[in-house]
This record gives C-alpha cells, sequence and structure tokens, in this order.
C-alpha cells in the first residue's frame, strides 16, 4: 500500500498559529502545547501526528501535540503506554518445538505461546539458515513475503522496505498484489474512471465548502478515520469539517450520512441521517437512477460527451434484460429499508441542486465490492456534475487530509524497496514452476491451504504455490485477515514463520521466529508532514534508547545480509544518520528554487519545515473540460458505465455493468438471516489505527469494557437478549467466538453489531474453535475473495449471534507476551 500510494504523493503552507482545540477530538486539554513552552521538547511524528516529548533520564515522561497541530487525536495520549507496554518483545525467542524439530515441528503447537529465549546471534542464524534451506531445497515459490501494513510512519525506517530488500538479496519470493483498505476499489475504478481514485488528491474541502449545496457521506466517517494519516498526520482537514458544522447549524448546506448507523461525522456535524440496510446500497443506487431516468432528471448530454455504455446498461434498470426485473424504488425499498417515496424524494433532491458525493471505503470491504463504487459513478454521471466545482464523485475524502489542497514541494524519498541496478540476489532464480510470483494480499489463508489451485484475478490467472516458509514485518496477519480458525488450520502448512515487530501481537504469537525491533520513538527518522497536502518535513528524533535487546528493522536485516556477504550491498555502507541527512539533502535539493530549506544541522535542530499552503483544486475538471485533449485512462477514454473489458473476462459475479448481487449472507431478511440475526460490522477503530495502540493499557482502559473489546449494540436488542450495558456477552458464528463487552448505544439501529477491527485476537488456546478471550471481529468475519476480478477482503460480509456469557469468564490473555520456557 505504501508504494502505490506514494506514487500520488508531490506536493502543500504556512499554518496558523492559532490555537482552537475542538473537544470532539481531544481529550485532554493538556495534549495540546498551547500553555507550556515545548521548544527544548524532542520532536518526532507518527501515523496520529507530529508531538514533542519530555524526557527525562532516559524516560519520556509526557507527550503532548506538536504546536501547530490544531486539531489534535487523543491517540497520542497511547504513545508512552506502547514504549513501556507489558506487550514489548524483549528478546529474540523460538517457539519451543521448533526450536526441537525446526521444519518437522509439530504445527498444531503453534499458537500455544511457548517460547525459548535466544541470543541475536543464534535468532539470526536460524533466520538466515531457513532462507538458505528454502531457497537451495525448493525455490522462489516457497517463500512468502507481504509488504502491505500499517509499519509506522518514517521514510528511512519504513520497515517493509528493509525486510523486502534484504531478501530480495538473498533470493526472489512471492509477494502480493493490492492492499486490505481498497482491494475492490483500487481493481475496479481504473476500468471505470480511469484511475485508482481512492488514493488520489481530491476537490479541495474550500471550494466544497462554498459550491456544494448537497453533501452526500455515503459509508464515510471523516471525523473519526481522519485522526491518523499514511504519513504524519496534520488533522488540517479538521478545520474544512468544524466551518461545515457551522454551515450546517446555520441551514447554508443540505448534508446527509447514508450509512447504517449514526456515524461519529454524522454527530458531529448534526446534519441529516439516512439510514439503509447495509450491504444494500447498490439497490437504492439503482432505484435512484430508475427515477432519474424515468422522471427525465438525468443529463443526457453529459452521458453523450463524457460516458459510454449507458444503453447497454439501461436494458438492466428498466428490467428489459435477462432478469426481466425494473429496479424501481419498489424494488429496492425491499432490500435497501429505504421507502419507494423516499428513493424518489432523495433522487429529486439530488437532481435539483450541486451535489458532491463522498464515498467511504467500507462498503467496499465486501462482497462484490466492486458493484457500489461503479454504480456510484453511474449515479454521478447521471447528474453531470463531476469535473464541476462542489459536484461530482470523490472516494477518499476520509483518508489523510485528502481534499487539503498540496503545496507543491517535493517530499523526502525513502529507503530503497527494491535492489540497486546492477545488484542481484545469492540466488537468483526466478524459476516459480508455473506458480504465481504474488497472490491478492487478501487470499493469502486460500493459498495456504489450496496449493496449486487456479484462481481468476483481474482478467488473469493466479496459481497458489505450496508455501513453505513466510516472513511478516509492518504488518499484523493476525489481525488484518479474516477467519481466525481458517488461519489456525491453513498456518499449520507453513514450515517457518519469521516475525519482526515491536509487540508481541497474535502473529507473534503464531510465529517460530520472533525478533524484537524498537518502536519509531527509539531511532532517529524523518517523515513528510501531510501525506497529501505535503505541508512540510518534520524530524523524527530518537526520544529514547532501544527497549531491551530491541534493534531497528535497519540493523535486524543488514545483520541479516551480512550473514550472505550483503551488509554493504544492502545499506549502501550508510548509517542510520548518513541515511536521515541523505534522505532530507535530496528533497532540499530538488525544492530548490521554489521552496526554501535550511542545511540539515539547522533542520534536526528545530525539527521541522513548513511549506505554504497549495491552490484549491477540483478533480476531474480537467477532464470535463476536454476529454479528448484530457482523456480518462480507461480504454475509450471516457466514464466506462458499461466495460467490454471486464464484460470480455466472463465473470459470473462481476459483468459488463454494475448490478446487484445478493451476498453470501446478509442481514434484514437476506441469506443465514434466519439462523443468524446481527449483522457485524468491522470498521476502523476510534481510539486505534487497527491492532496499534491496542496494546497501550491507559488508552484501552478508555473503551474496554470489564477488559474486553466493546460491542455497540442497540439498546432493544439488548434488552431482549437479557443483556445490559457492561455485561460480557458471548458474539459468534459458525466461523468463530469471542467474549466482548456490551456497550448499548442508540447510534446503532436494531440488527446492527458493531466491533471494531484491530481488536487484539486472544485465544483461549491454539486449538481451532478455541473462544477468543478479548474480541477479534475476524475471529467471526468470512474469509471470500469479493469477487473474480479483485479478489478483495470481504470482512462486511457477516453475519453473527449474541448471548449473555455466563458463568466465569476467562482472562483476556492476549497482551501479556509470550511465556518463556527454556529448552
Ligand atoms: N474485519 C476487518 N478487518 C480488517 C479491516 C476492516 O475494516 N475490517 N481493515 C483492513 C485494513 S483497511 C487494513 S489497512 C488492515 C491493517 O492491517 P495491518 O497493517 O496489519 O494493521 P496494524 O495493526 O496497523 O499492523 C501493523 C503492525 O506493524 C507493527 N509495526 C509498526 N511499526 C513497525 C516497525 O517499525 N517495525 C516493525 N517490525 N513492526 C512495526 C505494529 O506493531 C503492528 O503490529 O486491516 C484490515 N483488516
Ligand atoms: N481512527 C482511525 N482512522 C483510520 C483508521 C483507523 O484504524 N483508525 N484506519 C485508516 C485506514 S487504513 C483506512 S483503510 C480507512 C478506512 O476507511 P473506511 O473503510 O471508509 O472506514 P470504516 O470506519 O471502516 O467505515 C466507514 C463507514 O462505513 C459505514 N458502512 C459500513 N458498511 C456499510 C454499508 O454496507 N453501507 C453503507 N452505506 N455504509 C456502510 C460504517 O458504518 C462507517 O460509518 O480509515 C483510515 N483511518
Ligand atoms: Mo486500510
Amino acid at each position: 500500500m505504501g508504494q502505490t500510494r506514494r506514487q500520488f504523493l508531490k506536493n502543500m503552507s504556512i499554518m496558523s498559529a492559532a490555537l482552537s482545540i475542538p473537544s470532539f477530538l481531544v481529550a485532554k486539554q493538556e495534549t495540546n502545547g498551547s500553555n507550556v513552552d515545548v521548544s527544548s521538547w524532542k520532536i518526532s511524528g507518527s501515523h496520529w501526528g507530529a508531538i514533542r516529548a519530555k524526557v527525562e533520564n532516559g524516560k519520556v515522561v509526557d507527550v503532548k501535540a506538536f504546536e501547530y497541530d490544531k486539531y489534535p487525536t487523543e491517540m497520542i495520549n497511547g504513545i508512552k503506554g506502547l514504549i513501556y507496554s507489558e506487550s514489548r518483545i524483549r528478546y529474540p525467542m523460538v517457539r519451543l518445538d521448533w526450536l526441537k524439530d525446526r521444519q518437522n515441528s509439530d504445527k498444531s503447537k503453534r499458537g500455544d505461546n511457548r517460547f525459548v529465549r535466544v541470543s541475536w546471534q543464534q535468532a539470526i542464524d536460524l533466520f538466515y539458515d531457513e532462507l538458505e534451506r528454502v531457497q537451495k531445497d525448493y525455490g522462489p515459490w516457497a517463500l512468502h513475503t507481504g509488504l502491505v501494513g500499517w509499519r509506522t510512519t518514517g521514510q528511512f525506517h519504513s520497515c517493509g522496505n528493509h525486510m523486502i530488500r534484504a531478501i530480495a538479496m538473498h533470493g526472489n519470493s512471492v509477494g502480493t498484489t493490492g492492499d486490505y483498505s481498497t482491494g475492490a476499489g483500487q481493481v475496479i475504478l481504473p476500468y471505470v474512471l480511469g484511475s485508482s481514485e481512492v488514493y488520489s488528491q481530491g476537490t479541495s474541502w474550500e471550494i466544497i465548502l462554498k459550491d456544494s449545496e448537497n453533501i452526500i457521506f455515503w459509508a464515510s466517517d471523516p471525523v473519526k478515520n481522519l485522526q491518523v494519516g499514511w504519513n504524519c498526520e496534520t488533522h488540517e482537514a479538521y478545520k474544512y469539517l468544524e466551518e461545515l458544522k457551522e454551515k450546517v447549524a446555520a441551514k447554508g448546506v443540505n448534508v446527509i450520512c447514508v450509512d447504517p448507523v449514526k456515524s461519529k461525522t454524522k454527530n458531529y456535524l448534526g446534519c441529516e441521517q439516512q439510514y439503509i440496510n447495509p450491504q444494500t446500497d447498490v439497490p437504492f443506487m439503482l432505484a435512484l437512477a430508475h427515477v432519474l431516468y424515468t422522471e427525465k432528471l438525468y443529463d443526457a448530454d453529459f452521458l453523450d460527451t463524457y460516458t459510454i455504455g449507458f444503453e447497454k446498461f439501461l436494458p438492466y434498470l428498466l428490467g428489459e434484460s435477462e432478469d426481466k426485473v425494473a429496479k424501481t424504488p419498489e424494488w429496492a425499498e425491499k432490500i435497501c429499508g429505504i421507502s419507494a417515496d423516499k428513493i424518489r424524494e432523495f433522487a429529486r433532491m439530488l437532481a435539483g441542486k450541486r451535489t458532491q458525493f463522498i464515498f467511504g471505503w467500507a462498503i467496499q470491504r465486501q462482497q462484490h465490492g466492486e458493484q457500489p463504487y461503479w454504480m456510484g459513478a453511474v449515479l454521478a454521471s447521471m447528474l453531470g456534475q463531476i469535473g464541476l466545482p462542489g459536484g461530482g464523485i470523490s472516494y477518499a475524502h476520509h483518508y489523510s487530509s485528502i481534499g487539503v489542497p498540496e503545496s507543491g514541494a517535493a517530499m523526502p524519498g525513502s529507503f530503497p524497496l527494491n535492489l540497486d541496478e546492477g545488484q542481484t540476489p545469492k540466488y537468483p532464480s526466478t524459476d516459480y514452476k508455473g506458480y504465481s510470483s504474488s497472490i491478492p494480499v487478501a487470499r493469502l489463508t486460500d493459498a495456504l491451504l489450496n496449493p496449486g489451485e487456479t484462481i481468476d484475478a483481474n482478467g488473469k490467472k493466479v496459481v497458489y504455490s505450496p508455501l513453505k516458509m513466510a516472513i511478516f514485518t509492518g504488518c499484523n496477519q493476525w489481525h488484518r485477515q479474516s477467519e481466525r480458525n481458517k488461519m489456525k488450520a491453513a498456518f499449520q502448512k507453513l514450515e517457518t514463520i519469521v516475525s519482526v515487530n515491536y509487540s508481541w501481537t497474535a502473529t507473534c504469537r503464531f510465529s517460530d521466529i520472533v525478533l524484537p525491533a524498537c518502536t519509531p520513538f527509539e531511532r532517529n527518522d524523518i517523515d513528510a508532514y501531510g501525506s497529501y497536502s505535503n505541508r512540510g518535513v518534520i524530524a523524527m528524533q530518537k526520544l529514547v534508547e532501544p527497549m531491551f535487546e530491541s534493534r531497528s528493522d535497519f540493523e535486524i536485516f543488514r545483520d541479516l545480509c551480512s550473514r550472505f556477504g550483503k551488509e554493504k550491498e544492502f545499506s549502501r555502507g550508510m548509517d542510520e544518520m548518513q541515511w536521515v541527512e541523505q534522505l532530507y539533502e535530496e528533497c532540499r535539493q530538488a525544492n530548490q528554487g521554489k521552496f526554501d530549506m535550511p542545511a540539515f544541522a539547522e533542520f534536526w535542530e528545530k525539527g521541522y519545515v513548513l511549506f505554504p499552503e497549495g491552490k484549491p483544486w477540483v478533480r476531474h475538471a480537467e477532464f470535463r473540460e476536454d476529454p479528448e485533449l484530457n482523456a480518462l485512462g480507461t480504454p475509450s477514454g471516457l466514464i466506462e458505465i458499461f466495460s467490454n473489458k471486464i464484460a470480455s473476462y466472463g465473470y459470473e459475479d462481476c459483468k459488463g455493468h454494475p448490478m446487484w448481487f445478493e451476498k453470501a449472507e446478509r442481514s434484514h431478511g437476506g441469506p443465514k438471516s434466519e439462523k443468524y440475526h446481527f449483522w457485524l460490522q468491522s470498521v476502523h477503530p476510534d481510539k486505534r489505527l487497527h491492532s496499534q495502540l491496542c496494546e497501550s493499557k491507559e488508552l484501552r482502559e478508555t473503551y474496554t469494557i470489564q477488559g474486553r473489546e466493546p460491542l455497540f449494540i442497540n439498546p432493544e436488542d439488548a434488552k431482549n437478549a437479557g443483556i445490559a450495558h457492561g455485561d460480557l456477552v458471548r458474539v459468534y458464528n459458525d466461523r468463530g467466538q469471542a467474549i466482548v463487552g456490551a456497550h448499548v448505544s442508540d447510534n446503532f439501529p436494531a440488527g446492527i453489531l458493531r466491533l471494531q477491527e484491530g481488536a487484539w485476537f486472544s485465544p483461549l488456546d491454539e486449538t481451532v474453535g478455541s473462544i477468543d478471550t478479548y474480541g477479534d471481529p475476524n475471529t467471526m468475519t468470512l474469509d471470500i475473495g469479493s469477487s473474480s476480478l479483485a479478489q478483495a477482503v470481504s470482512a462486511n460480509t457477516c453475519l453473527v449471534n449474541i448471548e449473555k456469557y455466563q458463568g466465569e469468564a476467562p482472562a483476556a490473555n492476549g497482551f501479556t507476551g509470550p511465556i518463556e520456557v527454556t529448552l
């Protein structure tokens, strides 16, 4: 994910120093540095923003927001707890059974958490021996490496890059394609709009605030999700959300959240709510299109000039194609739960005014997740406002302050991911024996379980290889992937698993060799300030020395390379500070004549450089102006309502135009809803970044219930199940079960439950089926590909049941690290 996102990052403002802190974001006023002189405090950066830290006697004693961050997040209150967490990996550890029998170990014992402490020397030797064995006995098809996780910020210590480059120095491996975030969206949208859209800069908030009459937040919760960013987050977008709130209060704009639940954004803005049954956005959109068409409210000129294929979609819409079902409001209401009258009213409202659609990503993280995005583009095309100020469609305004104009400044590059020109691996073989050299990222469990099997993916065939060894770093596989019990079985196919992390996650527990990395607060680095706005460059100054025996990923992988004589090739003979300085200097040179940057020493001392804000901008405006000169990247250069290319693949589950496909399981009368009564949504957590910061005890204790992850539940549903706020609940389906704490809230309608992703998987024991004692939703989510096209994660297609937890509950066991044993 980092690499694709980085490609879009190019450009950025002097920020106003006035400090006003909206209470919705920060729990404690003290997190901002307004009333303390923090200029002598060290500076660092994170996904949660830039920080100032006070260090005394080698210990971080206080953390505050960077003085230019006007909207800091409460998550920075978790940083101390992260550095000093009881989950820290202290020493290199090797799983007991693996240490005894190596690749022939009893794999069913993986996850029993019994580990032996070893020296660094021994650990790296074991790691290297395994690489040698796998390349010699098998080949590149037997080794899995993946790098799309949310490793911490910092351009030099981008740990996935260290891992990929070091392993590439040794030999080739099976990598991944796509990511968990936008797996379906990034595959479908290039066919429709000619670019991935999801990681592209969007129309500036300033313009949306000025020109939009309707703003539709569709499955989008920016107030919650803008707390974090891919690079060091600036939180600048909140300024515009604050203005939007004022405009809503003054009735100057019509804002509607289309969402099965009341989101943080809806509650913050005080805007309208359009409830919708989960996973049924496509029927609602089809019915809106039907109204626009039959009432002649659509823009025929726009369709003629800027799109192709509407005429091939129309028979489906009108019920004149194979299925003979007209997609009328009366048809849709039974599925999506919005009355036919309301649908008509909604369509007329959209057409009458300048309308900006803002889509989030959770609706493409479901089965057939390609469809709502494609149908959204069709709807926006029918309204004819794509490319106009305050109109059209966005797929990313909840992400990394997209919509804040780019400064235009160059940002620092990163430690190289690939080999340098002329460098060759020790084992250069590229003979994959007919197997694929990469797999769609969310299909790993399937690949392990079905070696030799061929699947469809985006017009190609992927052949799974019999993987023998896997390396995980900067990601938490046992958080991000669905279906734990399936994983428990699948991982037994691997002979050796290596994990590098600073915290003892479930992924470490289910590994064989575990290496302790240090946190970003224990090393020096440099980062972009603002992932898209390119507002500046921030120093990440080492706050404290690496804890216990931890080392930076750079040192770990350099050490590995030294085992096969490629240490210098890996590091280019430079150390940490030489790299950081070089990345800064290259950036300074790229900006010369355009943006002033001080010499490195001055920058490092001060800790940051800020650039002036860029100019507001309208997405797709150039295309609208001249669709020939500024053609889209689709085969026709136009918006493709019908895609000949997708049609040519002949897939049953993704055809030539957007369609409604029933889900494998769906609440509110859909498949399996008679057996399992609740839809489980596993959205992104409010007070964490996925599984990061879950280990931070103080922060965790601000939301857990009896030490468990909160299960958000409607008051009526809770009452009917005999559950009170604060009770322990068993949540379960055929795939798994977990103990969680009931958080009763009327933000959630009947039949809908929320368990936030990233809750640390804490199984009672290693056996398949044992209960998760903390509340990871991926214990229960469904592991299927979105469709033959994207093969993306489908975690939001998930039904469960609940019951009050009876008897004494076992303690949540995931946060205390390994059980240390001796051989
Ligand atoms: N049910 C459900 N599942 C989901 C989702 C969902 O919506 N619902 N969302 C999906 C999405 S969009 C995403 S992006 C994924 C996220 O999945 P991940 O990216 O795997 O999630 P993180 O918890 O951020 O894991 C990052 C891990 O890297 C470690 N780490 C951080 N910095 C460093 C470092 O410098 N060195 C090393 N060695 N390790 C480091 C952290 O300790 C942490 O364990 O989850 C996916 N899973
Ligand atoms: N605080 C915080 N912010 C984050 C992250 C984090 O972990 N924590 N992670 C970052 C990352 S990696 C990513 S990928 C993005 C994720 O961004 P998204 O995937 O957009 O975020 P979610 O919070 O999962 O879901 C957003 C909204 O979609 C709604 N929704 C779910 N299913 C449906 C549906 O069927 N129909 C409709 N209409 N709405 C639905 C949910 O109720 C929720 O309000 O967030 C980023 N920001
Ligand atoms: Mo993501």
